[in-house]
């Protein structure tokens, strides 16, 4: 899979794609991260790309021209149409299932904004998806842009060594996950709960399975009423509640 970043600060997307499991799937040639910086496409003797909005207001907005430029040239290594993700905290909150849905896609390209904004114009144009990793403001849309590509990434066949653990994780079901221990068995008068150690793997999944349900319950009781649940987890949710 391919993603491609139109961006004005490049060197932050390479460098945080090249570090641990993003960076080992571009060595493997699984994903192919690249950045094309927008400033490069500048028409203007001294490079800029921004310009005062038109109407007054603070701040300085993206012009479409260099924009428009640095996706025409990346379009040119691109077969077929791609679609064009803008993120911007007006569009779509992202979420799993459309991580899932975009790691679908051979090709996606980002275009990160800055300042105030991009151009109206150049969006209307090029963009096919508006979308929001969350309500904060942020001075770039670069972080956004490698929250959603490690999280598509990490999709792709052989991107994780074990590939089961991408299906079993947090919100392939709708729920949270249960805690990890590894060694010691005793850390500064903390025990491994005991049942882990006891090596009954239906004690051991149960077990688990109630940890999921409790934190789910208590952290983001949101999401039972996306899960599946057993007539079991039911029973044991009940029980939950009515202990509080
Ligand atoms: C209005 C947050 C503006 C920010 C309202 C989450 C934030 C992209 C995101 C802003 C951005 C709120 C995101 C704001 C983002 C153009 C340049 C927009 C950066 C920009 C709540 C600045 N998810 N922010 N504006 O932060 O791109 O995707």
């Amino acid at each position: 899979m391919r993603f491609h970043v139109l961006t004005l600060f490049p060197e932050m997307i390479e460098q945080g794609c090249r570090t641990s499991i993003l960076g080992r799937a571009a060595d493997a040639g699984l994903i192919t991260v690249s950045a094309t910086n927008i400033r490069d496409f500048s028409e203007n003797k001294h490079g800029h790309v921004d310009d005062y909005p038109y109407g007054g207001g603070a701040g300085m907005v993206m012009q479409p021209g260099p924009i428009d430029r640095a996706y025409q040239s990346i379009k040119q290594n691109i077969p077929g149409k791609a679609r064009v993700i803008y993120v911007t905290p007006q569009g779509t909150v992202f979420h799993q299932r459309m991580a899932e849905e975009l790691a679908k896609e051979e090709d996606l390209i980002f275009l990160c904004g800055h300042y105030e904004g991009v151009d109206e114009r150049i969006l209307e144009k090029l963009v096919t998806d508006y979308v929001s990793i969350g309500d904060y403001v942020l001075t770039g849309g670069e972080l956004p842009a490698m929250v959603m590509i490690d999280a598509i990434a990490r999709l792709v066949p052989g991107v994780l060594s074990n590939q089961v653990s991408a299906e079993f994780e947090s919100f392939h079901d709708n729920l949270l996950e249960y805690p990890q221990y590894t060694r010691p068995e005793e850390y500064e008068g903390r025990r491994v709960p005991e049942v882990l150690l006891s090596g009954h793997h239906a004690n051991i999944e149960q077990w688990r399975r109630e940890q999921s349900l409790t934190r789910t319950l208590h952290w983001r009781p949101d999401l039972l009423e996306k899960a599946e649940l057993t007539k079991k987890d039911r029973e044991y949710l009940a029980k939950q509640t009515d202990r509080k």
